[in-house]
C-alpha cells in the first residue's frame, strides 16, 4: 500500500501558484514542442492520487496514459528497482548479459497469447518496440508492405510517425514519412457509415479488397492493429471482426502484429485485448504497463518469426535495461499477486452504469465504450448527426482538471473523453471521480 492518504485534496487553484512558478522556469527550458495537458508539477503519487507542488491532491483517471496500471511506485516496483540500482544499474545486454531480461522474456512468452513457442526482445518506448516488430516481420518474411488502419496510433518515431493515422499534433510538418505503409478502414461501429449492424461485416470487405487490388497479399509483410484503439478514441471493433481479420492474414502468410502497448498488461480486464476475441496475434508489441512507470517495451511473437534476424540485427544501448526489467518483474508479480485483470473488470462494473446514466441526461454523450479500466466517452453535438464535439470535450475535461480529477482527451476528432484509472485507485475515489465529472457536465453545458 502506498503511504499517500487516498483523498481528494484541492487547495489552491489548479494549476496552483508552485506549480505556475515551475511552468514559467520551464518554458525557459523545455522545449516548446513538448507540452503538458494539466500543468500542475507532480512530487508523489500512490494508489489512485498525484499530489502536486501546491500540495494538491488529485484523483488520477489518467496513470500517465495507461503506465502506471500497478499504481504509481507500488511496492514491489519499488523494491526490485531498489535492489537492481544497488546492485549494477547498466551493462548493456549487448555486451554482457544479465538474468533480469531473460526473466522479463520469459514472463512475456508465458504471460501473452498463443500456445506455441515464443521468442521476445525488449526496448525503451512503444515506438521502439513497433518499429522492431515491423524490422522484424520484414525480415522474417521478405516482404515490406505494411497495413495500418485509421485511426491508428503506433509512435511519433519516423516509420511510427507514418503508422499512426493523425496528423494533428502527430505528423504536421514532420515528413516525409517512410515508405511501403498502406492505410485501411478501421471497423468502427459507432462511425460506420451504414450502421453499426453492418460494420464487421463491410469492414473486412473493404480491408480485403484494398488489400487484393492496392496493395497485393504477396507483398504484405505484416498488418499492425491495436485490439482497442488508443489515442485513436478507444475505437472498440465489433466482435468477430479482428478474428477474421486475423483468418485472412493467416490464410495469406501475413503476419498480424498486435499493437497491445495501451491494452496490454490487464488493462483491459485480461492479460492482453486480444484474448477477449480469442485471437492469436504471431507478434505483439507491449511497453507502458509493463513496467510500473520505468522505460520498458517489449516484442513477443512465434519463434521461427523472431528467430529470423540474423544475430546482432536487433538491439539498442539501452533496451531491456536492467533496473527496468527489475521493475516489469516486480509489476508481473503484482498484477498476478493481485488479480489486477480481476480489479480492471471491477472498475468497467463501477464506471459504465455511471456513465449511462449521464448519457440518459446529455444527448452529447454519443458513445460509451472501451473495456476494463479502459474506458471512454464519444463527446458529439447531438445524437442525431453524430458532429464531433471537441469544444465539449476539452471544456470538460478542463472542469474536471480545476475540480482536482485528472482526466485525459483522446480521437481523431479530439471529441474522447478517456478514463484509464490505475487499478490501485480505490472504490471511493472512483466515485468521487464520476461525481466530478457529472459536476462538469451539470455546469459546462
Ligand atoms: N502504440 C497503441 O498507445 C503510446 C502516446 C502519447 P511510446 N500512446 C501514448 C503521446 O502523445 O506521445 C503508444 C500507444 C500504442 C504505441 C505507442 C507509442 O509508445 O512509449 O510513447 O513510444
Amino acid at each position: 500500500m502506498t503511504s499517500i492518504p487516498q483523498a481528494r485534496h484541492v487547495v489552491t487553484e489548479i494549476p496552483g501558484p508552485r506549480s505556475l512558478e515551475l511552468h514559467a522556469r520551464r518554458a525557459a527550458a523545455v522545449s516548446a514542442g513538448v507540452s503538458s495537458g494539466l500543468p500542475i508539477y507532480v512530487e508523489r503519487a500512490g494508489g489512485g492520487i498525484l499530489v502536486d507542488a501546491d500540495g494538491n491532491a488529485l484523483i488520477d483517471f489518467g496513470s500517465g496514459i495507461a503506465v502506471t496500471t500497478v499504481g504509481n511506485a507500488a511496492p514491489r516496483v519499488v523494491a526490485r528497482v531498489q535492489e537492481q540500482v544497488a546492485d549494477f544499474t547498466h551493462t548493456c545486454f549487448m555486451v554482457t548479459p544479465y538474468e533480469e531480461y531473460v526473466a522479463v522474456c520469459e514472463a512475456l512468452n508465458e504471460r501473452t497469447p498463443g500456445a506455441y513457442e515464443k521468442r521476445s526482445a525488449l526496448f525503451n518506448s512503444g515506438a521502439e518496440a513497433v518499429e522492431n516488430a515491423i524490422k522484424i516481420a520484414r525480415h522474417a518474411t521478405g516482404r515490406q508492405a505494411i497495413i495500418a488502419f485509421d485511426h491508428a496510433y503506433h509512435g511519433r518515431t519516423n516509420l511510427t510517425m507514418a503508422l499512426t493515422a493523425k496528423n494533428m499534433p502527430y505528423k504536421h510538418r514532420f515528413g516525409p514519412f517512410a515508405g511501403e505503409i498502406y492505410r485501411v478502414p478501421m471497423a468502427y461501429p459507432y462511425r460506420w457509415p451504414t450502421g453499426p449492424e453492418h460494420c464487421a461485416e463491410e469492414a473486412f470487405e473493404t480491408f480485403a479488397s484494398i488489400m487484393h487490388t492496392q496493395v497485393g497479399e504477396e507483398n504484405t509483410a505484416a498488418v499492425i492493429i491495436e485490439p482497442i484503439q488508443g489515442e485513436g478514441g478507444f475505437v472498440v471493433p465489433p466482435p468477430g471482426w479482428l478474428a477474421n481479420v486475423a483468418n485472412w492474414c493467416q490464410s495469406n502468410g501475413i503476419l498480424l502484429i498486435a499493437d497491445e502497448i495501451q491494452t496490454g498488461f490487464c488493462r483491459t480486464g485480461d492479460w492482453f485485448a486480444c484474448e477477449h476475441e480469442h485471437v492469436v496475434p504471431d507478434l505483439i508489441t507491449t511497453a507502458k504497463g509493463i513496467a510500473g512507470g520505468m522505460p520498458l517495451a517489449g516484442v513477443t511473437g512465434r519463434a521461427d518469426v523472431m528467430d529470423a534476424p540474423h544475430a546482432g540485427g536487433l538491439g539498442g544501448t539501452y533496451g531491456g535495461n536492467p533496473v527496468a526489467c527489475a521493475a516489469a518483474l516486480g509489476a508481473i508479480e503484482t498484477m498476478a499477486a493481485e488479480n489486477l485483470p480481476q480489479r480492471a473488470r471491477d472498475i468497467e462494473a463501477r464506471f459504465v452504469p455511471r456513465l449511462q446514466a449521464l448519457a440518459s441526461k446529455y444527448p452529447e454523450i454519443g458513445d460509451i465504450r472501451g473495456r476494463g479500466a479502459m474506458i471512454a466517452i464519444e463527446l458529439v453535438t447531438d445524437g442525431g448527426t453524430k458532429t464531433p464535439n471537441p469544444g465539449l470535450t476539452s471544456e470538460i475535461n478542463k472542469a474536471c482538471h480545476q475540480a482536482g480529477l485528472v482526466t485525459l482527451t483522446a480521437g481523431t476528432y479530439g471529441n474522447v473523453l478517456r478514463f484509464l484509472p490505475p487499478l490501485s485507485i480505490g472504490d471511493d475515489l472512483i466515485r468521487e471521480g464520476l461525481d466530478i465529472l457529472e459536476d462538469a457536465f451539470a455546469t459546462t453545458r
